[in-house]
């Protein structure tokens, strides 16, 4: 169901609508965040040069480093007085990045996730089991917020103790299922385990996100679970989950809130515009925040804009499910490799259980990667000739795709270190 009548404007209006905002965000942080008054004046830019939207690639970039600068509170636009909540993403590195919420920032918030909850066809009656991290990751919060705003009722179970989650969700009759990719298989699992069947649970839809999946993970997803899995992005900065959804009628593609977030995809090497339909690099301004505006900030994450109209009636762009990360991006004797290549790939093939670990070492100056990737309990009680020749075809298949040679090490089923929240695939020993 479609939720507010915005998700529908024509691109007429919808650009119309876009351009008033821009120019009244970018007038308010040159007015009220020190950083963008100093990045515009450097560029010799004022607030009244944007005439139009294409004007917006003579603005500055913003980029997570300018955040850490401003740590923790430096570029929130508004009073402290008026901030009435604050999230936090960990960084890898040091402090973390902190990002505020006026009341009406929640409100706008709220509204986005009751239209990515309502695009997944949940309405009130539905009861949604949310099990993304409650805290100062925006996941938990984001979601109950919305799930809340379209009157469904939510449990706020939070990541982790997997046996209880189980229980709850067969007792509670949860219908939807809100979660990390990675994670929604866990109680799968673990039902399984229990001697329980969790694909005769009511669960009907999952919003899976935080984190890169394949389409392979989502069939297999489906196939456990028996629901439909749609994907959701979305990151701190911009406002945190419910940037784009994926609706329940295409399956194809995230609808982006363009009449909030103004996307754009920049070729990260050069930062010029692609052509429309092209991959790059997602960035995002944010038009109608109040604590926290963001001005053309680089996500790092890869996508191409879709702009043929969706069979489900909304107007928007969509993007298309991110390939990976710049920063992601995995360089093997030369090669490029994203993490969701090797998913791809691993996803494909019958016998193996959709738990991996990617680790990358160097040996004098080859790198060298090495994939550890469950096989399944009967697989695994085959003879050794099945199992070799299992993992000779995965070599091949992968050197195939990927153009570089990898160590295929097949591993006993359940002896992969399961994720709480987002999965950490790749252990990088070259950067330890
Ligand atoms: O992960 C917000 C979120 C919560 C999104 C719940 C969806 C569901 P951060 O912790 O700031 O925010 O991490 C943001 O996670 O830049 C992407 O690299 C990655 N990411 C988020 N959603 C997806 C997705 C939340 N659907 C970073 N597919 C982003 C691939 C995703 N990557």
């Amino acid at each position: 169901m479609i939720w507010n009548q915005e998700e529908t404007l024509s691109r007429k209006d919808l650009e119309g609508l876009q351009l008033k905002r821009l120019q009244a965000v970018v007038n308010r942080v040159y007015e009220k965040v020190p950083f963008y008054r100093k990045q515009f004046d450097q560029a010799k830019l004022k607030p009244s040069d944007i005439k139009k939207l294409s004007d917006l690639k003579n603005l500055p970039f913003t980029i997570k480093s300018d955040l850490r600068d401003n740590y923790p509170f430096g570029m929130f636009a508004v009073p402290m007085e008026e901030v009435v909540r604050v999230h936090a993403s960990s960084g890898t590195t040091g402090k973390p990045t902190v990002v505020g919420y006026t009341r009406n920032d929640i409100t706008m918030w709220s509204d986005l996730m009751a239209r990515a909850l309502s695009g997944a066809g949940v309405h009130a009656g539905d009861v949604i089991h949310n099990a993304y991290g409650y805290g100062l990751f925006t996941g938990g919060l984001g979601f109950h917020y919305g799930a809340e705003r379209v009157g469904a009722t939510v449990i706020p179970i939070s990541g982790g103790q997997t046996q209880r989650q189980i229980m709850i969700m067969q007792d509670f009759g949860s219908t939807v299922l809100c979660c990390t990719p990675s994670y929604a298989l866990n109680p799968a699992e673990s039902a399984k385990q229990q001697g329980a069947d969790i694909r005769k649970f009511k669960l009907k839809v999952g919003i899976f996100g935080a984190e890169p999946w394949s389409e392979g993970m989502r069939t297999e997803i489906e196939k456990q679970l028996n629901l439909k899995a749609l994907d959701v992005y979305g990151l701190s900065e911009v406002i945190g989950p419910g940037v784009s959804c994926e609706c329940l009628e295409a399956k194809f593609g995230l609808h982006i809130n363009e009449d909030h977030f103004l996307a754009e995809v920049v070729n990260p090497k050069t930062l010029e515009p692609v052509p429309l339909g092209e991959m790059g690099e997602l960035v995002f301004t944010s038009l109608t925040k109040e604590a926290f505006p963001l001005i053309r900030y680089r996500t790092r994450d890869l996508s191409r804009l879709i702009s043929e109209p969706c069979p489900c009636g909304r107007t928007s762009y969509r993007m298309e499910r991110i390939t990976g990360r710049t920063d992601d991006m995995l360089i093997i004797r030369g090669v490029n490799v994203f993490p969701s290549q090797i998913e791809h790939v691993l996803m494909k093939i019958e016998g193996l259980e959709p738990h991996y670990q990617i680790i990358v070492d160097r040996k004098g100056t080859m790198d060298e990667l090495e994939i550890q990737v469950e096989v399944n309990e009967k697989i695994f009680s085959d003879e050794m000739k099945k199992l070799d020749q299992l993992k000779k075809k995965l070599e091949y298949d992968l050197k195939d795709f990927l153009g570089v040679s990898a160590k295929i090490t097949l591993v006993e089923p359940r002896t992969i270190q399961r994720s709480e929240g987002k999965a950490k695939r790749v252990i990088d020993k070259r950067k330890i």
